[in-house]
């Protein structure tokens, strides 16, 4: 894989990078996408399973669904992906992170500062008042855990459809792009919003718009550079070729 020498020399030039990821990143971690033929929504109802009139309709489903999906993603590791990338926030004066991720692996690989669009699997809160919930949640008990301040249902703490996105991490995300001077989308269809306008964002306002992913997006006809191998090859490889570029240039 050649890395375009105009993405090198835009990197070399940039104070502020941004990048916004998606389960593609986590893939070579073992954890399913969600739209690729072998992803999560081509096996199970969105609507069913991450909605909240899926969760009010039967939350002992969705609480196992997610319970299930913990102990893989416990299981996990991040891949060479995510630790270059976490390497590529020390580089720059300004790096934002930016993950539709909910399992944590960008921080687990060392990244300091992520901005979470879509909420993480690991924390719970109450459905009703909002309030945390903090305590060990025993996996082999089917019944969903209730709170101790007002006996509402907990749940995960992740964004549903039709849910709002948290406030300061889109704000931030929305500034980013704004002010970044190159943007990367990687490992996402692009197809969820608000966070698909991101990229779209980032262009409008001058970035060189940079798209990892083997696979056509809805935004690859807008990037400057399509990086088509995965994210766990590419970041490594790119950040070898950007240090040799430094050193040259
Ligand atoms: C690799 C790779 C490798 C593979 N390397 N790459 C009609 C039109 C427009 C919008 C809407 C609409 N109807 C409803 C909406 C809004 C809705 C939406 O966008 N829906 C669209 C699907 C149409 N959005 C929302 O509801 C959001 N909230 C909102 O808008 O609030 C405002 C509002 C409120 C009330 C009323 C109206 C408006 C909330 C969205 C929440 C999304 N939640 C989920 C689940 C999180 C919890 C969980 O994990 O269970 O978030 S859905 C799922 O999709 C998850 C992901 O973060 C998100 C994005 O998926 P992602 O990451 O892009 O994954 P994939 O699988 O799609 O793509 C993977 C890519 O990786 C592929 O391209 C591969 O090629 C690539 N790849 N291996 C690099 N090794
Ligand atoms: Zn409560």
């Amino acid at each position: 894989m050649e890395i375009p020498q105009k993405l090198l020399e835009a990197l070399s030039n940039a104070d502020h990078v941004a990048m916004l990821t998606g389960a593609g990143v986590s893939a070579e971690s073992g954890i399913k996408t969600f739209r690729d033929p072998d992803g999560l929504w081509t096996q199970f109802n969105p609507s069913e399973l991450a909605s909240i009139d899926g969760f009010m309709s039967n939350p002992e489903l969705v609480w196992s669904w997610y319970q299930h999906r913990i102990e893989i993603i416990r299981n996990t590791k991040p891949n060479p992906g995510h630790y270059a990338i976490a390497e590529m926030e020390k580089m720059f004066n300004r790096f934002t992170l930016i993950t539709q991720n909910v399992d944590r692996l960008h921080q687990q690989a060392g990244s300091k500062l992520v901005y979470e669009l879509h909420g993480n699997i690991i924390d719970n809160h109450c459905f009703q008042c909002k309030m945390p919930y903090k305590e060990e949640i025993d996996i082999s008990e089917k019944s969903v855990p209730t709170c101790p301040e007002c006996g509402g249902l907990i749940r995960p703490s992740v964004v549903w459809f039709g849910e709002m996105l948290p406030f300061d991490a889109l704000c931030a995300a929305d500034e980013a792009a704004q002010q970044c001077d190159v943007f990367f989308s990687v490992g996402t269809s692009a197809e969820v919003y608000p966070a698909a306008n991101i990229p779209h964002l980032a262009k409008k306002s001058g970035a060189f718009l940079v798209e990892v992913n083997p696979n056509l997006t809805a935004l690859s006809y807008y990037a400057d550079v399509k990086l088509g191998e995965p994210s766990g090859v590419t970041f490594p490889k790119l950040l070898e070729e950007f240090k040799k570029y430094k050193k040259e240039n």
